[in-house]
């Protein structure tokens, strides 16, 4: 095994081993009162759970790859990100959904990626609810639960769900609203972690929503591995440190949306 290798094996265990603890530690926050404050609006919500894992897995980084530099949602947050890819650089979603996680208890993911040198490499989400640990490196295989997932079935659009953001849909940008309308039927989880992992295993067709870094930054090292789509709405290239809107696809449903799109 090459030395690049081996030390992203070393690393890539001892993340799994901190999602074991900080499962725990995020179940044992949530039976306690914890405190919610709003960000940008109403429905943008961040917790004290948030930020204390956030700030676990910060330390923990810090100790399993101490060259990296560290991106996180609520550190980062009102902060500039540094423009440069170069090197490892560990992106964090410390509770991606947290509005179900505050309404429902249910729903929520926790994610986790490691870019070197701008290739998307490593990348995690935790299904906490559901105990279900989504783990890919590139070029060595995507899993769930060191089960290995393979490429979803291509479905035509009409046979596929599709899951689009609501904002979007609303305001039928880009016509979204026929491609609501063209798939068999639409969901929305309300976690981008979590819709992206029903792409990953085939239940759901298409995702469409307008995406943080850290929303996307472990989801793209899946879609990538399992040969999906995955761009910005008007086809351009992803940047990884900016906001996009972002679809993620099989490339059957890619193709059929693009047609509609307007
Ligand atoms: P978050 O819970 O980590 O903020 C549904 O709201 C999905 O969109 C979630 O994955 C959420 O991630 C993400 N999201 C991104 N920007 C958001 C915003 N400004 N307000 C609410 N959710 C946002
Ligand atoms: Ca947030
Ligand atoms: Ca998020
Ligand atoms: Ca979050």
């Amino acid at each position: 095994m090459i030395a690049d290798e081996k030390q992203l094996q070393e690393i890539d265990s001892a993340v799994q081993v901190m999602f074991g603890s900080l499962r725990e530690r995020t179940l044992t926050l949530m039976q306690k009162p914890f405190s919610v404050d709003t960000k940008t609006s109403q429905n943008d919500l961040v917790t004290t759970v948030d930020k204390a894992n956030e700030q676990f897995i910060r330390e923990q980084l810090i100790k399993i790859d101490p060259h990296s530099r560290i991106i996180g949602e609520e550190e980062s947050y009102g902060h500039q990100i540094a423009p440069s890819l170069v090197g490892h650089i560990w992106i964090i979603d410390p509770i991606d959904g947290t509005m179900n996680f505050v309404r429902q208890r249910n729903h929520f993911a926790i994610m986790l990626a490691l870019y070197i040198d701008g290739q998307a490499t490593l990348g995690y989400i935790l299904d906490v609810m559901n105990d279900d640990m989504y783990h890919c490196w590139r070029h060595h295989g995507a899993f769930v639960n060191r089960q290995q997932l393979s490429a979803p079935v291509e479905l035509p659009l009409s046979q596929g769900l599709v899951d689009i953001n609501r904002y979007l849909l609303l305001s039928n940008v880009h016509n979204l609203q026929d491609v609501a309308r063209q798939a068999a039927g639409l969901r929305m989880y309300g976690s981008a972690g979590i819709e992206l992992i029903h792409v990953f295993t085939g239940q759901l067709s298409a995702y469409i929503s307008r995406l943080k870094p850290w929303d996307l930054a472990a989801g793209r090292v899946f879609a990538e591995e399992l040969g999906l789509d995955v761009k910005t709405i008007d086809g351009r290239q992803l940047s990884v440190l900016s906001s996009n809107t972002v679809l993620v696809a099989t490339k059957q449903a890619s193709q059929e949306i693009g047609w509609l799109l307007k």
